[in-house]
């Protein structure tokens, strides 16, 4: 009997569980582009156009290795338009009557295909370090899930930067000495750049004439579309931009789109790079004497570390986590994110290079676009779905950890241990925004102070019952105590004003 062999857009691995149980004599490869998955969200039209091309080459590679693809082009006339109904209609073609999928990155998927009237089993997605269980297991009976405790079992799993049973260079963090502001130069000039090839000239066609209306600029696409592209970029990377990694990790530049990040999250979440082939590049690099250990540690420690812990949060939370807002935020998220004129110099560079790469780094994700929604109190549902939306690495597994619990707070701890909020002073000190600023980070009150000062303390003082007995924020309450009343009424009055002129749709 023909079984069918569902890949996910996301899936892009001879690897992949469910292809490594197939048998290419007899079983069917179903891949799918469809508007059920390119449409729930709008994302940006980069991030379709690389799941697209780099399907369409992963379609044509699987087929050079003998296995039959029944592929759906997004304009095929007999589509479904969604993964479950073109399951259905291949099916029916193929005289199958059971199928393989490997387990999707995000509930609904999960709950589409447990809907599907076929015999199908989603097996599970072993293209992590730990395994859903195994996260369970750590997690159970934990007070407090710290990614750091999880972090060093996963270092003794992977034997990555261990000398016996210590960590390398006496230390398992080096986290200390990758604070660094921004350098005066940047000597890396960024990720390699692809020039399209005809499959991808086509879909950016195709992308362009469907997607013209969504945030976000198709043009200049130098995304890497296969593996082989990818492991140049990042064998480029390991060498150029991995010594200094560590170094300016938390710095943000003006113009300076990636600086020394890696740019790999966005190969890594479709199967074009794998985490521990990522790891063992940059461990033989430390290993070489080519990198210090604060970079190899620092980057070591996000995809052991951070990038495993959140895919254990997401699936252990369970599909309603996406729908959590502990601190009762309300306010639709401002035009701003969408391009909408803004005066504030960090939030238009953060904006403007995420319309135009689908790509912003960490700190700018949670230090300024998450900070500034987490301050105006927006509503963390649509924060989620802002960044579910423009970032070309975002699929819900790990976005939602990070947008919901990390960034926005609306989990209620599980992920951090207080909100991550600062005052203009964090982004001055990190970044070189505020001196071109039409706002001034030294003024704390008046027409001209940063936003981000005065939403500061609107937010500790309007979220003071739940954050003032956390021992971890009763400084920010001491010196908002400490602070003359009068000026605690003018900021606050300020902030008001601030949050109504966001309201009322002003270029803030
Ligand atoms: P680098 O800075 O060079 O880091 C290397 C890799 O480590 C990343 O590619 C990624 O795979 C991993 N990593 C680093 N930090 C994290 C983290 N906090 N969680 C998970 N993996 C991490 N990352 C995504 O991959 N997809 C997302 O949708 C996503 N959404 C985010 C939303 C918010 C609000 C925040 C604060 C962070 C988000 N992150 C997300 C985490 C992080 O910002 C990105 O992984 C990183 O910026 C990607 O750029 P890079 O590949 O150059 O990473
Ligand atoms: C993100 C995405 C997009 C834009 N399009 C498709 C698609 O057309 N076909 C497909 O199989 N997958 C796509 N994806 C990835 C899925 O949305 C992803 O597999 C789920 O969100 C689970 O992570
Ligand atoms: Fe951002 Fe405030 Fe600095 Fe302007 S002054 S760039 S708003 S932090």
């Amino acid at each position: 009997m023909v079984r069918l062999v569902l890949v996910l857009g996301d899936q892009l691995s001879e690897a992949i569980a469910a292809l490594r149980q197939a048998d290419p004599a007899r079983d069917i490869v179903v891949m799918a582009e469809v508007m059920g998955e390119a449409g729930y969200i709008p994302h940006h039209p980069k991030k379709i156009a690389l799941i697209f091309a780099a399907m369409r080459k992963f379609a044509a590679r699987l087929e050079g290795q003998g296995w039959t693809v029944a592929y759906t082009r997004l304009d095929d006339a007999q589509s479904s338009g969604t993964i479950a109904g073109e399951l259905l209609r291949r099916a029916e073609e193929f005289g199958a009557d059971e199928a393989i999928a490997t387990q999707p990155g995000e509930w609904r998927v999960i709950a589409e295909l447990d809907a599907v009237p076929l015999t199908l089993r989603q097996l599970p997605d072993d293209r992590f370090v730990a395994t859903q269980a195994e996260f369970a297991a750590w997690a159970k009976g934990r007070k407090q899930l710290r990614m750091e405790w999880f972090y060093r079992d996963m270092r003794r799993k992977t034997g990555l930067l261990m000398e016996g049973d210590q960590p390398a260079g006496g230390q398992w963090n080096f986290d200390q000495e990758n604070r660094k502001p921004p350098p005066q130069g940047i000597d890396y000039k960024g990720p390699m750049r692809f020039t399209p090839d005809e499959t991808v000239t086509g879909v950016l066609a195709l992308v362009g004439a469907r997607f013209a209306d969504n945030f976000g600029s198709l043009d200049d696409f130098w995304f890497a579309t296969d593996q082989g592209q990818a492991r140049q970029h990042l064998a480029h990377w390991v060498r150029h931009g991995l010594p200094r990694f560590g170094d300016y990790q938390d710095a943000m530049m003006s113009g300076e789109r990636f600086l020394y990040h890696a740019i790999v999250g966005l190969y890594l979440n479709i199967g074009l790079l794998e985490p521990m082939e990522v790891c063992q590049a940059v461990e033989d690099a430390w290993k070489s004497g080519d990198v210090p250990i604060n970079a190899a540690e620092g980057f070591i420690r996000q995809i052991i570390g951070w990038r495993e812990y959140v895919r254990g949060i997401y699936f252990l939370e369970g599909p309603e986590y996406t729908s959590r807002n502990l601190l009762k935020h309300k306010r639709d998220l401002p035009g701003l994110y969408w391009g909408g004129a803004t005066r504030m110099r960090c939030m238009a560079q953060a904006v403007g290079q995420t319309r135009e790469e689908a790509y912003a780094h960490h700190i700018q994700r949670l230090m300024v676009t998450g900070n500034f929604a987490l301050l105006a109190g927006v509503d963390p549902a649509q924060v989620h779905g802002w960044y579910l939306a423009v970032y070309a690495d975002a699929f819900e597994w790990v976005e939602a950890p990070n947008t919901i619990g990390m960034s926005q707070y609306a989990d209620g701890g599980v992920v951090a241990s207080k909100p991550y909020i600062s005052s203009g002073n964090y982004i001055n000190k990190m970044s070189d925004y505020c001196k071109d600023c039409a706002y001034q980070v030294k003024d704390k009150t008046g027409p001209d102070a940063c936003p981000f000062n005065l939403l500061y303390w609107h937010f500790l003082d309007r979220h003071r019952g739940r954050f003032a007995n956390n021992p971890r924020m009763a400084n920010m309450y001491r010196t908002w105590d400490r602070m003359a009343e009068d000026k605690r009424e003018t900021v606050l009055a300020d902030a008001g004003a601030f949050l109504a002129r966001l309201d009322a749709g002003e270029a803030v």
